[in-house]
Parts: C-alpha cells; structure tokens; sequence
C-alpha cells in the first residue's frame, strides 16, 4: 500500500513564470522527490476552499506543512514587530485548519519550517518573530551558503522520536529568521542550536507528529539520515492507512447498523 503524502502549497501572488496565469500553487520540487524516494506518494494541496479540508485530509495517510512566508503573529494574538517579514493571511488559514483537521484524524506530520512554526501556534504557542529578538542567539540562521549543505549542529533530545531517526546530534541547514518562543500545549522541544533556538518540536506520544526548523527536504540526497526521517513518516503514514483498511469492516458495520 502507498501511502499518499499531502504537501502543503504556497499560493503566488505574481504571474507564472512563462504563462498568463494568475495565483499558482507553488511547491519546491525537492518536498515532492523526497516523499517519491521514500515510498510515499506526493500529493501537492493547494491554497484553496477550507470546506474542501476535510475531504482531502480523508483522502491523504500523512501531511507535510511546507515552508514559506512568515506566520503571522495575529495568529496567536499579537501585533507585528519591526523585522516581521512577508505574511500570507489566505495561506495562514488555510494551512492552520488543514493541520487541525489532520491532528484530529490522527493522521502523521511532518511540519517543516514555517509548518513547524505552525504546529506550535495551532497548540498555542507563539513565535519570535525575528531570532535578533532572542537575546542567546548568535548563529545565522539565514545561511548565506547554499542550500543542500548544513551549516550548523542541533543538539536533540534523548528518547525523542527524532533522536531514535537521526541519533542525539546532527548537522542542519538553516533558513529561517523566526523560531519558537512558547511552546503549544502538548508538544515539546526536541532539538535545539548551539545558541538555544528551537529547532524541533514534537507532539508526545502517536502519531507521528514532528516540525523541524530546517530543511531536511533540501539535503536528504546527500545525508542519510535526513532521508531516513522522511522513510519514517512516510512508513508511519503507511501504517496508518493500512490500521484504516483492517478497521474498515468493523466501521461499515457500526454505520450499517446505526440506521
Ligand atoms: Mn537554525
């Protein structure tokens, strides 16, 4: 059984590249050969009705929050601060009932970047909006350096999820100027950089359900370990469809005999 992968889409706000269209879906090539190379497949969600949410969550075994623009901090009720930068309220929306309503059918997830910054916001948490408002933050988080190469080391958090993935260290790529402040009721911070910013967060207990500052979409080809994190959700996405399949039966029954 293939387990089928949403990815979360960003919506464009300028004309594709080559064509007269308006308002493209956009997701980087790499989530989608990532969830292909790990036996998953990729199923791009775009920006759209939220009415149609819970039928494309019923349809998906496991959801990836793509990264993007900043989160707004009207999300968890504040105003914007100096170094806030672009916001996409349609996207801000849309993503935050999406990952509701995959939380709710307890199905996995895997939030990346911005979607890590999500995850912790739709359990209540808040954000730095920029990592120079942290006052222990001395790295750069924004890399100069290209994108497939790590620049800086986490520390994770023994007997997490992660930990048992990627080992109690491991070298990340990094861009992103936001980061977890307070952390959402029931997750907790699995790995953090040298300099005390949050680079993990997962949600105790099953499922699967992880949000990584970097990206791990971006080195997979060249670090094992960050393609095994990806081979793990998508197995756990697997799993999960295929407990839907055994329940099946005993599901139709209940329903068959409740009318
Ligand atoms: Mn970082």
């Amino acid at each position: 059984m293939t387990a089928i992968i949403g990815i979360s889409a960003a919506q464009l706000t300028v004309q594709v590249p080559n064509t007269i269209s308006r308002n493209g879906t956009y997701v980087g090539g790499d989530y989608i050969s990532v969830v292909a190379n790990s036996g998953g497949a990729p199923l791009v969600i775009p920006v759209t009705d939220t009415r149609l949410i819970a039928t494309f969550v019923d349809q998906m075994d496991g959801l990836i929050l793509s990264g993007g623009q900043d989160v707004s901090p009207a999300l968890y009720g504040t105003t914007p601060q100096a170094e806030l930068g672009d916001t996409c309220a349609i996207r801000d929306d849309f993503e935050l009932a999406l990952l509701k309503e995959t939380l709710a059918q307890k199905k996995p997830i895997l939030a990346i970047c911005r979607g890590a910054q999500l995850l912790n916001i739709a359990l209540g948490g808040t954000l730095h909006q920029d990592t120079s408002y942290i006052e222990t933050a001395n790295l750069s988080h924004m890399q100069q350096d290209c994108a497939t190469r790590a620049t800086h080391g986490i520390r994770i958090e023994r007997g997490s999820r992660l930990a048992s993935i990627l080992g109690n260290t491991a070298q990340v790529n990094s861009f992103h100027h936001q980061a977890v402040n307070i952390v959402g009721t029931g997750l907790k911070i699995t790995a953090t950089a040298p300099d005390g910013v949050v680079e993990a967060i997962e949600k105790e207990g099953a499922p699967f359900v992880v949000g990584v500052q970097w990206h791990p979409e971006l080195i997979s080809e060249t670090d094992a370990s960050m393609q095994r994190l990806f081979q793990e959700f998508v197995r756990n996405a697997e799993l999960g469809a295929l407990k839907q399949v055994y329940n099946a039966p005993a599901k139709l029954k209940k329903i068959a005999t409740s009318r």
